[in-house]
């Protein structure tokens, strides 16, 4: 029996060494030419997060509360010391980022749903220590309050500036005149510093009736962040109801209008109930916008080899349509608009930018993958030096535009 069962056990070692050393690749059209998409790893349930290591391993979350680390296409058992998540809808572990030092530190940072008395929940930020296969000196910077959510609308991407703070996006928790509340956290994005200290120069620090930790406010649910790497910005994408998902660039106290201002209309195809339309005084107009919804989550800017035909373009993961949305950016405007992978029907939860100058996806399903994304054809631009990870780049890219305009 236990002859049988080690043969057994060989078999499958073999098997999952098969498929690692042939990992499936497939190509797929695009504008700039053809893409070659491979499956980097498989078998993560709902995967949400995805952070690389400068030793290219990456830290990936997944939404039931694991934290793995995948090496080489092996992923790793659930890392050691993970808070513990609230895992129901939209809610349990989120995002991962690092520290900007944390190579010297280790530091890595977390966003989960936590559960209140009442049983809602809201969005929390934890930091830690990673070390060997577990997390150390674990502690919550960042409670979202009142907590709200029945399982909905949660955000959260963590970004860090040039500066180090840590900006974190939270969603209205699908309670929606919340969002225009500045004694709520719902609809919110937050700029703390990365112990949970609130910067001196935060918008609001002046105000008796607001919470002092909010930058940008009027957000509906922004499942996706990054920084732009040319101005320093923070960027991001949130999810419409019924269209309006939009493309914002939160800038310091001011307001993205949800619910009173949208592009969209609310599910059963009626205006949202409290919308005066898709504008009004004092509210900030989107950079782009979807009618109908894509559904938006993880986004990068690329950031690679300097002379390559994606250099400067914002890759944006959706989820409803299933597809990699790449947008042509010049300065602060999106001025073209592709539509990537439809033909794989994945929803695709995160995009980055991995270290070799490739992207890298995770895909929502209960069996999700890491995609990692490239030029298939290896032209002159490969010849070109690098990016240096972290350095600041010299010149923005030349504005140009590559795909049709956006309408
Ligand atoms: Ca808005």
């Amino acid at each position: 029996m236990m002859r049988i069962a080690s043969a057994f056990a060989a078999l499958l070692l073999s098997a999952a060494a098969s498929a690692q050393s042939t990992p499936e690749s497939t190509i797929v059209p695009s504008s700039l030419g053809p893409l070659r998409v491979t499956t980097v790893a498989r078998g993560l349930q709902n995967p949400w997060g995805i952070a690389f290591l400068p030793d290219g391993r990456a830290l990936i979350t997944e939404r039931p509360g694991r934290l793995r680390l995948l090496a080489n296409g092996v992923l790793s058992p659930a890392l050691t010391g993970v808070p513990a998540v609230w895992a129901q809808g939209q809610g349990g572990l989120l995002d991962v980022v690092l520290d900007p030092d944390f190579a010297s530190n280790q530091r890595i940072y977390l966003t989960f749903a936590e559960v209140g008395g009442d049983g809602r929940a809201g969005t929390a930020v934890a930091r830690a220590r990673l070390v060997g296969q577990g997390l150390q000196d674990v502690a919550v910077i960042f409670r979202q309050d009142p907590k709200l959510s029945s399982g909905n609308h949660f955000g959260s991407r963590l970004v860090f500036d040039r500066q180090r703070h840590l900006y974190v996006t939270l969603g209205e928790n699908n309670v929606r005149i919340t969002s225009q509340y500045l004694d709520h956290h719902q609809g919110k994005v937050v700029r703390l510093w990365p112990d949970g200290r609130i910067p001196a120069d935060n918008p609001f620090v002046a105000r008796t009736d607001a919470l002092i930790d909010i930058w940008s406010y009027g957000h509906r649910n922004a499942q996706g962040a990054t920084l732009n790497p040319w101005t320093g910005d923070l960027w991001l994408v949130e999810h419409g109801a019924m269209g309006g998902d939009e493309v914002n660039i939160p800038a310091a106290g001011k307001n993205y209008g949800w619910p009173i201002i949208t592009h969209g209309l609310d599910y059963n195809g009626q205006p949202i109930p409290e919308s005066v339309g898709s504008s009004a005084p004092g509210m900030e107009q989107p950079v782009h916008y979807w009618v109908p919804s894509i559904a938006p989550s993880g986004m990068a800017f690329y950031q690679g080899f300097s002379m390559h035909p994606w250099q400067g373009d914002l890759f944006v993961g959706a989820l409803a349509s299933r597809q990699l949305v790449r947008l042509d950016v010049v300065g602060n405007q999106v001025v073209g608009e592709e539509r990537l992978l439809g033909s794989l029907g994945h929803r695709i939860r995160d995009v980055r930018a991995g270290p070799g100058g490739e992207l890298y996806l995770l895909t929502d399903a209960s069996n999700g993958r890491v995609l990692k994304i490239e030029l298939a054809k290896r032209g002159w631009y490969r010849e070109l030096h690098p990016a240096k990870p972290g350095a600041a780049p010299t010149a923005p890219p030349a504005p140009r535009r590559k795909v049709r305009p956006v309408q």
